[in-house]
């Protein structure tokens, strides 16, 4: 099969949430040669963009779009271990704490963000989701953290991002540990009005803003 038929294959069994068939198609571009990077841009994400659209005119329901995140993540257990080992160092570029915050489940894009942020040297400690701004203060601090991720994907919990810069200014954790903040709804403008130091569009972004700010 060519490469741009298994990636049709990949993007498919996302939008149709079948587990088993996005990890057989992630499994099938690695072996004919696709670069793991590529096969999350040029699919996976895609897919599920298009599941977010599809929800949200009333084409998908809640099940459909909690399938496709399986088939997302089947693919990802796939596609993850080859990123780690391509951006395998030896030397660590800084400590990351990550995660989603309180009241919000979505954990992919935090999960490729950790994902890509770890193949680029950066040692990081997912969090997972449901996040509380004293868990996020209290991990940091013990973890000695560099840089803190915040990611939030509905405009309800965004605001929580502002919550947790707060709570990091209040406990004299920054200007030392940097905090960068993402997902869907948020934007460059809200990063700046809540005082984070940073917006990553998507994971690769995120990996550079890491840099940036942690001059590596
Ligand atoms: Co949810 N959901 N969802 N959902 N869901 C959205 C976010 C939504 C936009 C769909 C829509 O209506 N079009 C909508 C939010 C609307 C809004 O707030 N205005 C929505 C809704 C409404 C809901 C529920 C409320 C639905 C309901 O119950 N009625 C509910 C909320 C539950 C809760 O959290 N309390 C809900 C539930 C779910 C599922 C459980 C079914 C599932 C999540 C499963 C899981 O994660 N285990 C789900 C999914 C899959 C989605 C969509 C379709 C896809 C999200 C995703 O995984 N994208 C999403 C639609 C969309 O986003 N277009 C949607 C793929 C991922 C790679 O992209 O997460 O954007 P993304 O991450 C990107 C960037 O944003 C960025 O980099 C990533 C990689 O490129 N990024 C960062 C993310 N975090 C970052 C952090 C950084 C930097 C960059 O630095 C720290």
């Amino acid at each position: 099969m060519s490469s741009g038929a298994i990636l049709d294959s990949l993007r498919q069994a996302i939008l149709d949430g079948a587990p088993e068939t996005a990890r057989d198609a992630a499994r099938q571009a690695l072996e004919s040669g696709l670069d793991p990077a590529s096969a999350l841009d040029l699919a996976c994400v895609p897919a599920m963009h298009t599941v977010g659209e599809r929800f949200a005119c009333h084409e998908l329901y809640l099940p459909d779009m909690m399938a496709s995140s399986e088939a997302m993540k089947a693919a990802l257990s796939v596609l993850e271990p080859e990123l780690l080992r391509r951006g395998t160092r030896r030397q660590s570029l800084g400590k990351v704490v990550l995660g989603t915050v309180q009241g919000d489940i979505h954990e992919i894009g935090k999960s490729l963000v950790a994902i890509m942020l770890a193949a680029n040297g950066f040692e990081v400690v997912d969090l997972g989701t449901g996040v509380t701004s004293e868990d996020f203060a209290a991990r940091a601090r013990e973890l000695q953290a560099d840089l803190v991720g915040v990611s939030a994907l509905l405009t309800t919990t965004m605001a929580r991002q502002r919550e947790i810069v707060a709570a990091f200014d209040a406990a004299g954790l920054r200007p030392r540990v940097k905090i960068i903040v993402g997902g869907a709804p948020v934007t460059r403008k809200w990063s700046e009005e809540i005082g984070a130091d940073g917006y990553g569009k998507d994971a690769a972004a995120a990996v550079a803003l890491a840099r940036e700010l942690l001059g590596r």
